[in-house]
């Protein structure tokens, strides 16, 4: 076996594993290892944060379908992962984060930058380990590929950090690719079965659908039953929004027509979702969820299967492999079945009725930007096949109801984390993966200031040309709104006092636009994608409680009670 060193197996294995690109900010615990990186041919992308660096690897990861790295010092380098870890463990997104730490010797002395850093990512993560012998430092490394992969997710490799030298003789190769299946034959009759006897079947189409890129088989699903499809929440690129079956996203800020659609079905197909909680809530007033239907659930992980929700039939599956093979089962038991033009009709009138409603609410009552008047514009001015991100704020919940996409991996948003300040790494980490393709992250002015104002000089610096779109109400607005409706418009916290994001982006050497009237959006989009550089478009929309949407968890707050006479007058009216 060749010898080498561990820095250089950790190397050799990030190379085997198909890695080029390597997120995070320099530091003397792996310096050993970073020293090789350009003579490996792998670019080290060094962020503003080390948490950007982990969006940064989760976007990435999620567009390519592989996973991808971040690194950082070990102590307040590892523990600044530990939020957008969690974003992409939500996301099921295959992300190694590789944590150096305290050198074996000093572990437990509180040395310096000492933190037990295995706990720190134990919920966040689907496998860990702590290198525990030099020798052994491929082997770990390869395992932690292994289980991103099998598992969607993240994992971590902690490696204490005199353990990157040495003598070492091992072999390099890569971690096995795990296939799971189509489910049984017995789960794909029984499933067959129920669908072929539906009145009003829907398919709902979850995040392992673009993940698993299972769009073409369930779409010839949908045209086989004359299924509408709807999205799962965020997921909104999961099915093309051209298609006459598709109506959209359910979930906070979705599409009442997707709503209403579900809310008719007899039987439910979910494919590649795990029914999250928060995704299925009532909206618009609106409880659209079919209790009474027959709900079958496809997940490649068995332990989503009826967490959530009761499902009469849960299959751990392969989205894409199931689809295609319940074709083949329906198609026995039906071989020539017709379109169903009623439906599409009833579907047509359900997505026409949602676009008119949609155009009421997009009118302003000052003389500021109406936040959906701009989403309208800007949804329309994005060149097709554009990957947009999405981060978490009242405005960008609202982005669920325009944008509308070609294929899969096109839509990333902060999903169930739900932190502000993911949308700018993400998106630095998608144009890394498909630098042909417009990236647009769009963000809220708070958000903007908590992890993507100061990657700007990332983006610039490194030529990754992504495009921020700041939807500035100078506020906290997704906030704001809840102290609206619920603390009679007491405001602590919630205003912000914002400078002019487009000229910061020009000092930071960015093109930067500053856009206040719906007339001059396009104008601008089309400036900025033809720059060909990294832009931030500062949108100037309006903030009052008129245009805000629904409190995000209407289904958690209650209004206030007090009983100390000091804050009696804080009672709810
Ligand atoms: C890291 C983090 N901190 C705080 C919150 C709570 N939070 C949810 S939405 C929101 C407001 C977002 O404001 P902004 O980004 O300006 O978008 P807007 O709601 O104004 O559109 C906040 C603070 C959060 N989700 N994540
Ligand atoms: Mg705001």
């Amino acid at each position: 076996m060749p010898r080498m060193t561990p820095s250089e197996a950790l190397v050799e294995t990030l190379l085997a594993e198909g890695v080029r690109e390597v997120f995070g900010i320099v530091g003397s615990a792996y310096m050993d290892a970073l020293d090789l990186f350009p003579a490996a041919g792998i670019r080290f992308i060094s962020v503003a944060h080390e948490q950007a660096a982990a969006h940064a690897a989760d976007g990435l990861a999620r567009v390519t379908g592989r996973p991808q790295v971040c690194i950082a010092q070990n102590g307040p380098g590892a523990a600044n992962f530990v939020s957008a870890i969690t974003a992409a463990y939500w996301a099921h997104s295959p992300v190694v984060a590789v944590t150096p730490e305290t050198g074996s010797i000093g572990i437990g002395q509180g040395g310096f930058q000492e933190l037990d850093q295995m706990p720190w990512f134990q919920a966040c993560t689907k496998f860990q380990v702590r290198v525990n012998r030099p020798e052994r430092m491929a082997e770990f490394a390869r395992r932690c590929f292994h289980i991103a992969k099998a598992e969607c997710g993240p994992t971590q490799l902690n490696i204490p950090r005199d353990y990157f030298y040495g003598d070492i003789e091992c072999e390099i190769y890569r971690s096995q690719d795990v296939s799971r299946g189509a489910g049984s034959e017995t789960e794909l009759r029984e499933a067959a079965r129920i669908l072929s006897q539906a009145s009003f079947p829907v398919i709902l189409a979850g995040g392992g659908v673009s993940i698993g890129d299972a769009i073409e088989e369930t779409r010839a699903l949908a045209e086989f039953l004359t299924a509408p499809v709807v999205s799962s929440y965020l997921h909104n690129d999961t099915f093309p929004a051209g298609h006459e079956l598709s109506v959209g996203p359910i979930g906070y800020c979705g599409s009442q027509a997707a709503m209403k659609a579900i809310s008719r079905a007899d039987v439910v197909l979910a494919l590649g979702s795990r029914l999250g909680p928060f995704g299925t809530l009532a909206q618009y007033g609106i409880e659209y969820w079919p209790a009474r239907a027959k709900i079958i659930q496809v997940d490649i992980d068995h332990r989503q299967l009826g967490l959530s929700r009761r499902v009469d039939l849960g299959i751990a599956a392969d989205a894409r492999e199931f689809a295609g093979k319940l074709l083949c089962a329906l198609r026995r038991i039906d071989s020539s079945r017709a379109l169903d033009s009623t439906r599409l009709r009833d579907v047509r009138r359900l997505k026409d009725a949602w676009q008119e409603e949609l155009r009421s609410w997009s009118r302003s009552p000052s003389r500021l930007m109406h936040p959906r008047r701009f989403l309208a514009e800007l949804s329309a001015a994005v060149p097709g096949g554009s990957i947009i991100t999405t981060d978490v704020g009242n405005i960008c919940s609202m982005c669920n109801s325009y944008f509308g996409f070609t294929g899969a991996k096109q839509f990333l948003a902060g999903l169930s984390w739900g932190n502000c300040g993911i949308a700018y790494g993400l998106a630095m980490g998608a144009k890394t993966g498909c630098p042909e393709r417009p990236v647009f992250a769009l963000q809220g002015d708070g958000a903007w200031g908590i992890s993507g104002l100061s990657e700007v000089m990332t983006a610039v610096r490194e030529t990754i040309p992504v495009i921020a779109v700041v939807f500035n109400n100078n506020q906290w607005g997704a906030e704001k709104k809840n102290q609206i409706d619920y603390y009679d418009s007491r405001f602590v916290g919630t205003n912000l006092q914002n400078p002019d994001f487009a000229r910061i982006a020009r000092d930071m050497g960015a093109e930067g636009y500053r856009v206040e009237n719906p007339q001059d959006v396009q104008d601008v989009v089309e400036a900025a994608v033809r720059s060909g550089r990294p832009a931030v478009i500062d949108a100037i929309v309006d903030g009052g409680a008129e245009v805000l949407a629904e409190p995000f968890r209407r289904d958690a707050l209650r209004m206030p009670v007090r009983h100390l006479p000091r804050y009696a007058r804080l009672n709810a009216k």
